[in-house]
């Protein structure tokens, strides 16, 4: 069981997180997701969660007085607790990071809005994350998809089959094209070898388009792959189709194998 807690002025930005998989989650004590709106923690009798910034200048700037006491108000952690502030100046959040979370007993999101919050705010968290360099009216869709990306990840919240963990051998490479029924749709087949039954043509096939796509479309993930000696064929068949990789085929040419010394 993971909590994720959430301090928020806007909790009913959060109905998504009651809906289909991460509903059925929550239904079965997989995850838990609670709400906090921490304008309940204001100090004065308007509740005010905002000011003026010092120094003047335009919008407004989230007080540091009630997001401090909601996290003091919080109960005693459990477990491994992890406090999150969302902002576009924090780390960029991605799979292995999810993978990170997942593990935790706790994650605690505080969602600022406004133009910013108070500085004296940051040292509440553990961590400072972004979704990714663009702004947003508030924290609260950035946290939204954080605890989607790592609910998912909980064991048993997608099925008990689904394998949504890719193998490490796959694992930072774009997804392979999938197909389902019918074979011929509108004049678009189903690549044949996908119907062959071939086991290991087809896993060869795969690793070939999950490379061709991740080289064409993310050459910024290629440059941290890992390649294996197997692979080595496929780069080369690759290169032959997209001549444009070859001005990676520095990445791969320590795959080639070897020639064979003939025994006498
Ligand atoms: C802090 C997160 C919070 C400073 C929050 C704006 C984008 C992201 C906010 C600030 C956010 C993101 C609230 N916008 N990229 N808005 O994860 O300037």
């Amino acid at each position: 069981m993971i909590k994720f807690t959430v301090l928020t002025l806007f909790p009913e930005m959060f109905a998504p997180v009651r809906e289909s998989i991460l509903k059925r989650a929550q239904d079965q004590d997989l995850i838990q997701v609670e709400l906090i709106n921490f304008r309940n923690y204001a100090l004065t009798k308007h509740k005010n969660v905002d000011d003026v910034p010092y120094g003047g200048g335009a919008g407004m700037v989230l007080k540091p007085e009630p997001l401090f006491a909601a996290v003091r108000d919080l109960p005693s952690a459990h477990g491994k607790r992890r406090i999150i502030l969302l902002s576009p100046q924090g780390q960029v959040f991605n799979q292995e990071l999810a993978k990170s979370w997942s593990q935790a007993d706790e994650l605690v999101f505080l969602c600022g809005h406004y133009e910013g919050f108070d500085e004296r705010i940051r040292p509440l968290a553990d961590e400072e994350v972004s979704l990714g360099d663009f702004v947003l009216t508030g924290g609260e869709l950035a946290a939204m998809v954080m605890i989607d990306a790592v609910a998912r990840l909980v064991p048993g919240v997608l099925g008990e089959t689904a394998s949504f963990e890719e193998d490490s051998h796959s694992a930072g490479l774009l997804e392979y094209p999938q197909y389902t029924r019918p074979p011929e749709f509108e004049g678009m087949k189903v690549p044949e070898v996908l119907l062959s039954g071939h086991h290991a043509r087809i896993e060869s096939w795969r690793r070939k388009e999950s490379l061709r796509r991740t080289f064409l479309k993310r050459p910024d993930l290629m440059e941290k792959f890992k390649f294996v000696p197997e692979d080595y064929q496929l780069l080369e068949e690759l290169a032959q189709e997209h001549p444009e990789i070859r001005k990676w085929s520095a990445r791969w040419e320590q795959l080639k194998p070897k020639p064979k010394r003939r025994r006498k």
